[in-house]
């Protein structure tokens, strides 16, 4: 918990949030470490040795999409164990509170969704929903797809060339829907980031360019990060016993 007298800062974002018209939330996978799922950079973030920027890149999969599938099987099994936190479950009531607020989020495992969020804005996609490598007609939409285990190698089931996880690769382009409804949610009275380390781009940017067009900008998460020195507040603690402290404050 915050040491620097941390009742203060969540009764100023408190205060920040009851004067709120609009609050806008970015989430990472720091929202979903108390759930089992493993954090990107934290410790089981390594698969085989492999860091997940080197396996999640078309080139990758272009090069053995077998492994790639067993990576992604991999993450499918351990999340179709999970279930969402007392950090989902706060969000998700915050969201359902009419459009005053917009939970972004980086997290592909869709644990936001099965805590019931409304209006959830995907920027990087979901593990559960596959379409066609080939981009076929038919195939590009993604299609949604719980198995598990997963066949080695999925196919589409248009035109059988092998299918792949309908999620944002490195050096893929963001989908232009989700990428305008996540820049559109940087207009807004408070902008929050949750559990991420604010280096994946272009989420990362999003904390500052609310702050260009005058949110008050918060940090929550369990250690600092580059968006640290640029928030109007930091609290440093886990995102599942903080949010609930926060919203007790509402
Ligand atoms: C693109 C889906 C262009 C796949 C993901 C500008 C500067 C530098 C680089 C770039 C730049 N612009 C673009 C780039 C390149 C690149 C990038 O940002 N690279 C980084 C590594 C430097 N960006 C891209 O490639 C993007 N695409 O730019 O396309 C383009 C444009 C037009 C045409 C063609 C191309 C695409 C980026 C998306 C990649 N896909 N995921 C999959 O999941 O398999 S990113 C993936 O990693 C996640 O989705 C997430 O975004 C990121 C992981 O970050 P976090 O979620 O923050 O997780 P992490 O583990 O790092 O941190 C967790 C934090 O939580 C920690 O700080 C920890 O302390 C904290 N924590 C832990 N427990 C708790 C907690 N906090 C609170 N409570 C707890 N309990």
């Amino acid at each position: 918990m915050d040491r620097a007298n941390p009742g203060a800062r969540l009764a100023q974002l408190a205060e920040r949030l009851r004067g709120a018209r609009r609050v806008s939330v970015l989430t990472g996978a720091g929202v979903s470490a108390a759930s089992g799922v493993p954090t990107f950079r934290g410790a089981g973030g390594l698969w085989r040795s492999y860091r997940p920027e080197d396996l999640a890149t078309p080139d990758a999969f272009a090069r053995d999409p077998v492994l790639l599938w067993e990576w992604y099987g991999w993450r499918r099994e351990t999340i179709a164990g999970c279930k969402p936190n007392a950090a989902h479950d706060v969000l998700a009531r915050w969201s359902q509170r009419g459009d005053a607020t917009t939970i972004v989020t980086q997290n592909v495992d869709d644990l936001h969704v099965k805590a019931g969020t409304a209006g959830l804005v995907r920027l990087h996609g979901s593990i559960w929903e596959l379409s066609c490598a080939a981009r076929c007609a038919s195939g590009v939409a993604p299609w949604r797809d719980e198995r598990v285990p997963m066949p080695r190698l999925p196919r589409c089931p248009h035109c059988a060339a092998p299918a792949r996880p309908a999620v944002v690769w490195f050096g893929e382009a963001l989908d232009d829907r989700d990428l305008r409804a996540a820049l559109d949610a940087t207009a807004c009275d408070v902008f929050l980031t949750v559990g991420t380390s604010s280096v994946v781009y272009p989420a990362a940017g999003l904390v500052d360019q609310a702050r260009r067009r005058g949110a008050f900008t918060a940090e929550i998460n369990a250690e600092a990060t580059p968006a640290t020195t640029l928030v109007d507040l930091a609290v440093q603690g886990p995102a599942e016993l903080v949010l609930p402290d926060v919203d007790r404050l509402l």
